[in-house]
């Protein structure tokens, strides 16, 4: 399970959607290559009546002549044969923002207190991820707690992320929208 072949990597066990919903403080990122999400990003999990699951994110990104905004993203989720493993459609309120189409698949998981995402947007011809990004969450704006840490990092490493995370700063840029 160390093999940092994207079709051999472990999700979550019985994902449960509904303890998901939420809100969800991104505490550190893997950055994909491209437009981005910088900092501030915080995102809410839903599921509607019929079960499905939606979500929004917000963080902020400059864009050109270094304007600061907060970009408010919304996604849709379409299920897979694995309850864990998702197809994410996603857009910005904004036209500047990208729109886009990525695997959303939900690695390991308390509910509680933390969440690892990963996304590989491109297989390279070794079976690895030659492009890709992944979130680390946590239901507590203040960070992982200390019995967290360890169970992040050893899943870091089983999806081959280890060393490629920055931690991502909370200042309330966007809180007021
Ligand atoms: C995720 C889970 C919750 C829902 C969603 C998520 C993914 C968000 C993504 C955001 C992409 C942002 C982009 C920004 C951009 C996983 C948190 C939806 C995938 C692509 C710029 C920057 C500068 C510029 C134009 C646009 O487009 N940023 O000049």
């Amino acid at each position: 399970q160390h093999d940092c072949q994207v079709s051999n990597i472990q999700v979550m066990q019985n994902f449960d959607r509904s303890r998901y919903t939420g809100r969800w403080y991104a505490v550190a990122k893997k950055d994909p290559v491209g437009l981005f999400l910088l900092d501030n990003v915080v995102a809410q999990f839903s599921v509607d009546g019929s079960g499905k699951m939606t979500a929004t994110a917000q963080g902020r990104v400059i864009i050109l002549n270094n304007w600061e905004m907060c970009a408010n993203m919304f996604g849709t989720f379409e299920d897979t044969p694995d309850p864990a493993k998702f197809k994410m459609r996603y857009w910005g309120a904004a036209a500047y923002l990208q729109s886009g189409n990525d695997d959303h698949w939900v690695i390991d998981t308390d509910y509680d207190n933390y969440a690892i995402h990963y996304s590989c947007r491109e297989v390279d011809l070794d079976g690895t991820c030659l492009d890709g990004y992944s979130f680390i969450f946590s239901r507590h704006p203040t960070g992982l707690r200390p019995e967290d840490q360890k169970i992040v990092t050893d899943k870091k490493k089983e999806i081959c992320f280890l060393g490629k995370y920055r931690r991502v700063s909370h200042t309330g840029f966007c809180e007021s929208s």
